[in-house]
């Protein structure tokens, strides 16, 4: 009999993957290599994980998606391990709270509706996750801020200048600016933001409105780094972002 207690806890300073059994390492990796699907494809995908350092790798699936283009799924054993407990990640300092208390919130230390003015800027078409953020339905069981009760929240959808972003929280007399950005393909969000960040001066906007970004690979330090106020990346809701720019008004309005 095992002398090994169950359930066995992870040992923090060297995680790996958990498949099956904890410390297995087993992870699932897909990619597409351009040749021709069969054996020597499948041998190929094989090699390819042997040299990624992954251990047992196997083929669970081999598609071919075209004549010369092959989709495989693998699985295979990982074999490094992180040190958790070393890990630091800067990030807004703010408590999240739920719609009720961020309007409760937002009508005693304001008693009046916050405006927020939201779009993915740019080139940018991805509508997907501004809508999650501010369409009244949200995204996940999460309500968005069209659908807080002190949160007057526009939303200009996607591939909006970042001109007209500006010109529109201009006219609205906005508390905060959100901008969305998803495609990250040669550095073009980097582009449009620091051209948003450059036309949120020359207006004499910044410290005046709190500025927001959000997409999948956005961090909060490259977002502070660019001169936003915070960076919102994937698994944030309408109320992360209501409770950080609701505190933070409050923050800098209580500095004055
Ligand atoms: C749907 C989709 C599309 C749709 C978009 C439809 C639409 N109306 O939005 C269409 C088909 C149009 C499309 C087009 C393209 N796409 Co596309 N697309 C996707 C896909 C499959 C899903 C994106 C999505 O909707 N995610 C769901 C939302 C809810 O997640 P999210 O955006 O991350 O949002 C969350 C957080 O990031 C955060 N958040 C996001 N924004 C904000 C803003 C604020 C203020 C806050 C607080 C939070 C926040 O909160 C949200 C909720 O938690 C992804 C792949 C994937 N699986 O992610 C590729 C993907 C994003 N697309 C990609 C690409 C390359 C393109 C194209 C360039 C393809 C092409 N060659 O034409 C074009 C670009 C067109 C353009 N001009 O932008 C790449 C981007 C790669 C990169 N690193 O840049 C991806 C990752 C696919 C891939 N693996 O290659 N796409």
């Amino acid at each position: 009999m095992s002398n090994q207690t169950y359930p066995r806890k992870p040992d923090l300073t060297q995680i790996r993957p958990y498949g099956d059994t904890l410390d297995d390492g087993k992870v699932q990796l897909s990619f597409t290599l351009p040749v021709p699907a069969g054996p020597e494809a499948y041998e190929a995908a094989k090699r390819l994980a042997l040299m990624m350092n992954l251990e047992e790798p196997s083929i669970v699936s081999m598609q071919a998606v075209d004549p010369n283009l092959t989709y495989f799924i693998l699985y295979a054993a990982c074999t490094k391990t992180v040190d958790f407990t070393s890990i630091y990640v800067p990030r807004s300092e703010f408590t999240v709270m739920d719609m009720g208390d961020v309007d409760d919130l937002i009508e005693r230390e304001f008693g009046r509706k916050l405006t927020l003015v939201g779009a993915c800027t740019g080139t940018d078409a991805h509508t997907v996750g501004i809508d999650a953020i501010m369409n009244m339905k949200g995204f996940n069981g999460h309500y968005g801020l069209e659908r807080y009760r002190m949160i007057n929240a526009i939303n200009m959808g996607a591939q909006v200048p970042n001109e007209a972003l500006v010109a529109r929280a201009i006219a609205e007399k906005a508390d905060a600016i959100l901008v969305s950005q998803v495609v990250t393909q040669k550095n073009l969000h980097i582009m449009t933001l620091t051209n948003l960040i450059e036309i949120i001066e020359a207006e004499g906007l910044r410290g005046k409105m709190v500025v927001a970004v959000g997409g999948p690979r956005i961090t909060h330090d490259l977002a502070t780094e660019l001169g936003f106020d915070a960076g919102f990346s994937v698994g944030s809701y309408a109320e992360d972002v209501a409770s950080f720019v609701a505190q933070e008004l409050i923050r800098r309005r209580d500095a004055r």
